[in-house]
Formats: structure tokens, C-alpha cells, sequence
């Protein structure tokens, strides 16, 4: 007997984004079948039986298919918002000077010390229903505004709840070596003592995290003390990502490849040899181009680096409240374009397969392949350009997840 498929999906246009097809592996007249939540075919409708079997066939009327979106880099649960700090940016202040005056994180730390996790979902909700609404299948949201046991626990735990309330998947990071907290007095060394032996410890315990990461940078920890941390998770199996030369070059990306890290993020001052040492690691480059413009950077990540070493390079939208308030993939990858000079493949890829790849989740996401999750976008639009073309216009016309 036929197998009947859950779902097909057919008079689509597809971007799969295989990599192993060149530019977005585009198929012109495609077919998607479904069943249990994961895709049994994607390909050219002339190698699909025109009288396949399904419970449900959608006529996409030409529209585009591409996978699911994915934002590998997150803040998306916090307390407050920092709009009272852009105002004084407005006057002349500086990110880094808010910070050193006791703005900045610790700000948004007191404020998520106070929320309840019912309260951190909540205000959380918003911003990632806006990127579901884009077409969102897959994010990542990190700690980092707790800075203790109990409220990065708060946080984690208001992080995979946001994934039981909407269908979508939530990887979580523990970034307890985010900023130091008040109470630590200066003293870095002790507070990470706490971040190593107890916080992180009770995260793993309890299931919270899938990845650590790391602010490594003059206005929060040294390469020696990154590396702490890393060992620490390293020796807990937790796969490893960095914050690495944002704001200046400690040697971040090459420290981040040190430790097999899944992703070096951001990367403004990255030079040559970090890129290099991130290639032989296998290391993918996160751009985020949201808080480049936000804070008005002007050291660009060297993407040309970034080709010429085989880099993969993923974008994200940094979702934060003190350097990037961005809620939306499809103007990352405009300022990915506009700014860094992506070109459209390389921003859809960023935004999909290789946004995937730096969380560890390619077998599973990301493309448009037989045997991963039915993670579908499907689009109003004539070209694929036109997703990185328009500014603040979203042309979603269903988002899929796992078939549905
Ligand atoms: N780098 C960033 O851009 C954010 N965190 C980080 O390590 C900023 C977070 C904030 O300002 O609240
Ligand atoms: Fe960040």
C-alpha cells in the first residue's frame, strides 16, 4: 500500500538551503510531504507521485518555501526595558559609559530580580509572538540578568516555559558570566567562583541549559577568566558559545575556537588569526548586526575574512534591552546586507541553516531536507531578495511547525 502523507504542500517554490546545493538551493516547481512532524520528501515536484496520498493538500499557489526561521542569539527574557538609557544616549552618553556609571546590564538585572516568572513570561511573550509572526521555528534565549542561583534558574526555567506556551523549539543558554553584580563588589574572580561552583552546577542539574556562554570584554570578564567558566562546562558537557570582540579584541573568536564553541558572536574586532583559529574549529560566526547599528558601532566584523576561511555565518537579532531592542529577523538580515555587505544567500543562510548550526541543531532544522522537522515558512513574495530588501514590511503568509 501508498503511504499517505500528514501533509503536502505543492505548487511552492522552495529555498532549501542545503548546503550542499549552490546559493539557496532553490527548486522552482517543489513539493513538501509531511508526516509526524517531520518531512519524508522536499524536492522537485516531477520526481513526486502526482497522486500521493494525504489528509491535507495545500495548494501554495507559487508562493516561496523556505525553512524556518532560527535566532541563535537572544536576551529575550528580562525585566523592565532600557528606554530611559537611549535617552541619554540621545544626549552624548556612551553603552560603555552607562555601563561603568551602573547602568547598563546590572540595570536590567535589578529589574529582573523583582520579576516573578510568571511576570518574565509575560513581558517576554511579545517579543517572541512578533518573531513567530516572521516566521520564527526556532530560537535561542539565554540568562545573563539574574547573576544569581536563583534568578538565572528564574530565567532558564521563564525560557523553556515560553516553549510549552508556543509552538515553537527554545534552546537555552546559561550566561551567568554576563556582567558582575553589585554585591560581588569588583571582585570578578570570587564571583566566579559562585558562577562555576553553584550556579552553574545547579543549572546542569536541573536540565536549564543547553549551551554556556560567555561576555567576554573589558567591561565584563578577561580571556583567563572565560576560560574558567568554559572548563567548568566543559567538564558539566555543556557545548560552549562566546560574546567575543564586540567592543575591542581580547582574542575572543580565537579563545572561543580554543574551546570547540558552537558560535563566536558578534566579532567586530575579530582579526585574521581569530578567524583562522575559528575555521580549523569548526567554529560558526554569529554577526548581529541589530546591536552594530544600535549602539553605532562603526568596526565592522570581517565577513571578508569570515568567506575567505569557509566560515559559516549566522545571523541573529540579539533581542536585548540595553543594545539591540530588535524583535525581527527579516531587518537583521537588511542590516546584515546593508551594513556588513551579506549578500542575500549568505543572509537567508544566516537567518536558517547556519543560524541552526550554531546551536547544534542542523540534523533536526534548518533546511528544507527529508528526515528533519517540518519547520516551514511560507511567503507572499516573487524572489527570495525580497525578504532582505524590504524594511519593516512582513509578507509571512503561514508559518509550519513540525507539519502544523
Ligand atoms: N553583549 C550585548 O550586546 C548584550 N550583552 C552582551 O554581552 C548587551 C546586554 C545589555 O546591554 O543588556
Ligand atoms: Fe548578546
Amino acid at each position: 500500500m501508498a503511504e499517505r502523507f500528514d501533509r503536502i504542500w505543492h505548487n511552492a517554490r522552495l529555498a532549501t538551503m542545503r548546503a550542499d546545493r549552490p546559493d539557496l538551493g532553490e527548486i522552482e516547481h517543489g513539493v513538501i510531504a509531511t508526516r509526524g512532524g517531520r518531512i519524508l520528501y522536499a524536492g522537485a515536484a516531477a520526481d513526486f507521485p502526482a497522486d500521493a496520498d494525504a489528509i491535507q493538500r495545500i495548494d501554495c499557489e507559487g508562493r516561496w518555501i523556505t525553512p524556518g526561521l532560527v535566532d541563535c542569539h537572544t536576551h529575550l527574557v528580562y525585566g523592565s526595558n532600557r528606554a530611559h538609557e537611549f535617552e541619554l544616549r540621545l544626549k552624548g552618553a556612551s553603552y560603555e559609559e552607562i555601563a561603568r556609571a551602573g547602568g547598563g546590564i546590572v540595570s536590567t538585572v535589578a529589574a529582573t530580580r523583582k520579576a516573578s516568572e510568571a511576570e518574565l513570561v509575560a513581558s517576554a511573550l511579545p517579543r517572541l509572538d512578533t518573531l513567530i509572526g516572521e516566521g520564527a521555528t526556532t530560537i535561542e534565549i539565554k540568562s545573563g540578568y539574574g547573576l544569581d542561583t536563583e534568578t538565572e534558574m528564574r530565567q532558564l526555567s521563564a525560557a523553556r516555559s515560553l516553549g510549552r506556551q508556543r509552538k515553537i523549539a527554545i534552546r537555552t543558554s546559561f550566561l551567568g558570566a554576563h556582567a558582575l553584580p553589585i554585591e560581588a563588589d569588583g571582585d570578578k574572580d570570587r564571583y566566579l567562583d559562585r558562577v562555576c561552583n553553584e550556579m552553574l552546577p545547579a543549572v546542569a542539574k536541573a536540565g536549564l541549559a543547553d549551551a554556556v556562554d560567555a561576555f567576554m570584554e573589558g567591561i565584563a570578564f578577561s580571556a583567563e577568566q572565560t576560560a574558567r567558566v568554559f572548563g567548568a562546562a566543559t567538564v558539566l558537557g555543556l557545548p560552549v558559545k562566546l560574546h567575543a570582540d564586540q567592543l575591542s579584541n581580547l582574542g575572543g573568536a580565537a579563545l572561543a575556537a580554543k574551546f570547540s564553541a558552537l558560535s563566536a558572536d558578534h566579532l567586530e574586532h575579530t582579526d585574521e588569526a581569530g578567524a583562522a583559529a575559528m575555521a580549523t574549529a569548526g567554529t560558526v560566526a554569529v554577526l548581529l548586526p541589530g546591536a552594530f547599528y544600535f549602539i553605532r558601532e562603526t568596526q565592522k566584523p570581517p565577513v571578508d575574512a569570515f568567506r575567505k576561511h569557509g566560515i559559516p555565518m549566522a545571523l541573529a537579532t540579539d533581542c536585548n534591552p540595553g543594545s539591540s531592542p530588535l524583535t525581527s529577523l527579516l531587518l537583521a538580515m537588511n542590516m546584515g546586507a546593508t551594513l556588513f555587505r551579506m549578500n542575500v544567500a549568505e543572509c537567508l543562510a544566516g537567518i536558517t541553516r547556519e543560524g541552526a548550526r550554531a546551536l547544534g541543531v542542523l540534523d533536526e532544522t534548518g533546511t528544507l531536507e527529508a528526515g528533519k522537522w517540518c519547520d516551514l515558512a511560507i511567503w507572499d513574495i516573487e524572489r527570495p531578495a525580497e525578504l532582505v530588501y524590504r524594511i519593516g514590511f512582513n509578507p509571512l503568509h503561514r508559518r509550519v511547525w513540525r507539519g502544523q
